[in-house]
């Protein structure tokens, strides 16, 4: 397979230093290797840059979202390279950097195809807006601003209004969704696997559930957007939002496996590790890079 990777060292979207050396601790434990060994030809993009920005100017842009602005723009340039490497009939692989990035991949991934679904897999499902979010971070929204709902700096990045429709949108593992959030889950009517759902009805038919879906839907493109908070916190201490019940190690590469093996998967985003995080074992880099050759092995 031809791949693109393309580095997001994008920090201002999760209120916490860090996350924006995920790139380069990835790129320094191999992540190059890693997917050449695996037998794909890699065209390294390289980094995106994110311009500097003071504390000062978090609350510039709206009083309930950091960084409008720069989260905006960063998210169109990535929008643009994502849609640069499809058009070269490329596979882009994002690797974060906080989970706000997210917009900019489905945008770019959206004027590529005629009709997108897209796979969230993370502990928490992403959908707030500026209204509904507790914290007032990007990396809580970009699902929403996909669907075209938020901000309208956010639901118009690269193109004006809507990149995947709701239907499209799968959402697996998480365990903690905000109150604004479950209402949307219920108003868009969205398929959504909780950490619980998954328990009960297995993950294994969870995911034969959502490939069926994905095959009956008629999309031409797929997108996982994989966020590392899905895995147990005691494997990924060196993640802002660390959640526990979450996924085993087996359980992630479980599902990345069962999902490439359909051979729809075309994109996709990885994101939230914080090395700064991280416990003096290397714990949640371990975890990444495991998941990560076996990402590269299925693909
Ligand atoms: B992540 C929270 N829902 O909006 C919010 O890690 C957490 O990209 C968001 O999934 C976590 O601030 C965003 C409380
Ligand atoms: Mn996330
Ligand atoms: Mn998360
Ligand atoms: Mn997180």
């Amino acid at each position: 397979m031809k791949i693109n990777l393309i580095g997001v060292p994008l920090t201002y979207g999760c209120g916490k230093d860090g996350a924006q050396y995920g790139p380069s601790v990835l790129r320094e434990n191999n992540m190059i290797d890693l997917i050449k060994n695996n037998g794909h030809t890699l065209y390294d993009l390289g980094d995106l840059v994110i311009p500097p920005a003071s504390e000062e100017d978090q609350f510039k842009g709206h009083e309930n979202i950091k960084y409008l602005d720069l989260i905006t723009e960063v998210n169109t340039n990535l929008a643009h390279q994502v849609y640069c490497s499809l058009e070269g009939e490329s596979f882009p692989f994002v690797i974060g950097g906080d989970h706000s990035l997210g917009m900019g991949s489905i945008a770019g991934i959206s004027k590529h195809f005629n009709e997108v679904a897209v796979i969230w897999i993370d502990a928490h499902s992403d959908i707030n807006t500026h209204l509904t979010s507790p914290s007032g971070n990007p990396h809580g929204m970009p699902l929403a601003a996909s669907m075209g709902v938020g901000h309208p700096k956010f639901t118009d990045i690269y193109f004006k209004g809507q990149k995947v429709h709701p239907k499209n949108v799968y959402i697996i593992g998480v365990r903690d969704p905000d109150a604004g959030e479950l209402a949307l889950v219920d108003d868009l009517n969205l398929s959504y696997y909780s950490m619980k759902t998954v328990r009960e009805k297995g993950l294994e038919n969870v995911l034969n559930e959502v490939i069926e879906n994905i095959k009956g839907s008629g999309v031409d493109g797929v997108h996982i957007s994989y966020d590392i908070d899905v895995f147990d916190k005691s494997i990924v201490p060196g993640t802002g939002t660390p959640v526990a019940d979450g996924f085993t190690l087996e359980e992630g590469k479980f599902t990345i496996e069962t999902l490439l093996k359909e051979k729809f998967v075309t994109s996709m985003d990885f994101v939230e590790l914080n090395p700064l995080l991280d416990d003096a074992s290397k714990t949640t880099v371990k975890t990444a890079v495991e998941f990560l050759n076996h990402t590269f092995k299925c693909l």
